[in-house]
């Protein structure tokens, strides 16, 4: 036992008691015990051990073919009252679920070792950080808790002897058994239940079950907000550091921002783009009244195809040590790993993800995949070369500007600022993005998903808007100015128009400069927005009218999008805050004027 602390060890005693495990191993987060459980996993075949020249410290596994995802449909807001969870949430009766999974982890652990995580989501000591205690049967659990979060004793001390705020996490891998797979928050309880899954995102409880639906739970009733933000840090020259976060769905390239490699003109005048956080952002106002954010995790939880030298060499440096490949293919003549989008030489010997020995270059040419589209590395931030110098700082860093965006082909223009902090939120409340031919289902499809929220908001949506609103309030003038960009306009045939990746940071430049008061801008009916020649295209292939394009504001597009909110806004009925049905009736009379 790694603590004194009562709360702990009568909940730890409970599950004991009601999963009945073999042996109990609490997790010190030494190296130590972590190379022993390291060989256990490579013993049994959970784990493989990849060539330690090329790849030193590093480690491969594969998760069963129906369990690859998290699973929105099997995840659920349980608070005592259905209209907390709200319209976004799947919900159900604490009391019900509680007395629905009991049975299914009675005894689920005979048989097997029962491992105890001490935990702090962020730095240790930080007055924002908080401790968490997951309970798990899963060595891959353990392992990749070690990378994402400040795991082991150390966790404990910060928690103190006789604090019960900890996060009280419950997961066994059972039978891995899709048809009783849960994912369960109990927020009211400071509670999670997983059960049946052995992926990444259902079963690192850290990640979206803690630090951003029972957080944002946490936060609404602390004053201080969990969002689904990148954080990162803008160098100039002179040496200042501008801090921006920025809310996008997945997979519209959240890690790719905050890892951007600047574009050679800035590059050479000094510019730098430090990394703080991908994935996640806990924001509490700070001594001096701004905003202050920190990345609770301590790793990159990164999806792996796409990732190249081009699209993000930092994050591919950050894989190269110390790192957990999840249903990637094996490159089996030198035992390394491979992706599609990694190179375009797929290896001729190769084990696709669910383990099939192939000849990779064939396999790929039918068009099949060697590694899964949601095939993950679990990367140590410290391995990032562009890891910001204050990733550990307690205090977090101050937020000048948060961004919202999506993939939008017609709607969005590459940037626009919002009119204050109230349209930004409403801005923030009616994101959307476009479903891409990689996803299942139709292309093109709208899905509305505020502050990129959806799927990881603890409670009640309408409530949250409210939170984001007070939260507004509070700061006052020293809030961040809310933007909103756009990467995804495509032209007639449907060619991306904007380059992306690197040159982001031009808009990015134009938002900073915006907060500084030094950059101009024009008012449209959907906010502000760079005058064109703003945007510095030097050493770009388009020109100046290609940016006027990616910057027109379509009326009939617009109404249209009007029509989509007022659909959207409608779910949720009377908790949607009176400012942003005034917001949405205001833009509404702009886009009709224009
Ligand atoms: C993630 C996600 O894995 O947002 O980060 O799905
Ligand atoms: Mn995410």
């Amino acid at each position: 036992m790694l603590t004194k602390n009562p709360n702990v060890i009568k909940w730890v005693d409970e599950v004991i008691a009601l999963c009945k495990p073999d042996q109990v191993v609490w997790i010190d987060g030494s190296e130590e015990q972590l190379n022993a459980l390291r060989e256990e996993a490579i013993q049994t075949g959970e784990m493989i051990k990849l060539n330690q020249e090329e790849l030193p410290g590093c480690l491969y596994h594969r998760t069963l073919p129906n369990d690859v995802a998290r699973v929105e449909a099997r995840t659920f807001i349980c608070s005592r009252k259905e209209e907390d969870a709200g319209p976004t949430n799947n919900w159900c009766d604490p009391k019900e679920m509680y007395a629905k999974l009991t049975p299914m982890y009675d005894g689920v652990m005979k048989g097997r070792t029962m491992y105890v995580i001490p935990y702090s989501m962020g730095p240790i000591g930080s007055p924002l950080a908080k401790v968490g205690v997951e309970v798990t049967d899963s060595i891959y659990v353990v392992l990749n808790m070690d990378i994402m979060t400040r795991m082991g004793k150390q966790a404990f001390e910060n928690l103190g002897e006789t604090s019960n705020d900890f996060v009280r996490g419950l997961h066994s891998k059972a039978n891995v058994d899709p048809d009783n797979r849960y994912i369960v928050q109990f927020p009211e309880d400071n509670t999670i239940w997983s059960i049946n899954s052995a992926y990444g995102g259902n079963v690192l409880l850290g990640k979206k079950c803690f630090a951003l639906r029972i957080a944002s739970y946490q936060g609404k009733n602390e004053g201080w907000m969990a969002e689904h933000m990148l954080i990162l840090g803008l160098e100039n020259p002179q040496g200042e550091v501008t801090y921006v976060s920025a809310a996008f769905p997945s997979a519209c390239g959240k890690t790719n921002l905050a890892m951007l490699v600047p574009p050679e003109v800035y590059r050479k005048q000094g510019y730098k783009v430090w990394t703080v956080g991908d994935d996640i952002a806990w924001l509490k106002p700070g001594k001096d009244g701004r905003l202050y954010a920190i990345n609770p995790e301590n790793g990159f939880f990164g999806v792996a195809p796409g990732t190249n030298m081009k699209s993000n060499p930092n994050a591919l440096a950050s894989t190269k040590k110390n790192t957990i490949f999840t249903n990637v293919a094996l490159n089996n003549d030198n035992n390394t790993v491979w992706w599609e989008g990694l190179d375009k030489n797929p290896p001729e010997n190769a084990t696709e993800w669910t383990g099939i020995v192939t000849n990779g270059k064939e396999w790929t040419a039918e068009g099949k995949k060697l590694a899964h589209p949601n095939s993950r590395f679990t990367a140590p931030a410290e391995n990032c070369p562009c890891i910001s110098p204050e990733f550990n700082n307690p205090e977090g860093v101050p937020i000048t500007a948060m961004i919202f965006g999506g993939r939008r082909a017609k709607t969005a223009p590459l940037v626009y600022q919002s009119f204050d902090w109230t349209h930004g939120v409403f801005v923030g409340s009616t994101m959307a993005s476009e479903t891409t031919a990689a996803a299942t289902g139709a292309v093109g499809v709208v899905r509305r998903d505020p502050m990129a929220m959806r799927p990881f908001c603890g409670y009640h949506m309408g409530d949250y808007f409210q939170h984001w609103l007070d939260m507004g309030e509070k700061l006052g003038d020293k809030a961040p100015k809310i933007f909103n960009v756009n990467w995804f306009r495509t032209d007639d045939e449907g060619h991306f128009i904007w380059p992306g990746f690197g040159d982001n940071l031009r808009v990015l430049m134009w938002i900073v400069d915006r907060c500084k008061g030094t950059a101009d801008a024009v008012e449209t009916a959907i906010g502000y927005e760079p005058k064109p020649e703003d945007i510095n295209i030097e050493g770009l292939d388009i020109d100046l009218d290609t940016v006027k394009g990616l910057l027109s504001v379509d009326k009939d597009v617009w109404e249209q999008e009007v029509a989509e909110i007022e659909e959207h806004y409608k779910q949720f009925g009377d908790k949607l805050p009176k400012e942003l049905a005034e917001e949405l009736k205001k833009l509404k009379a702009r886009v009709d004027a224009l």
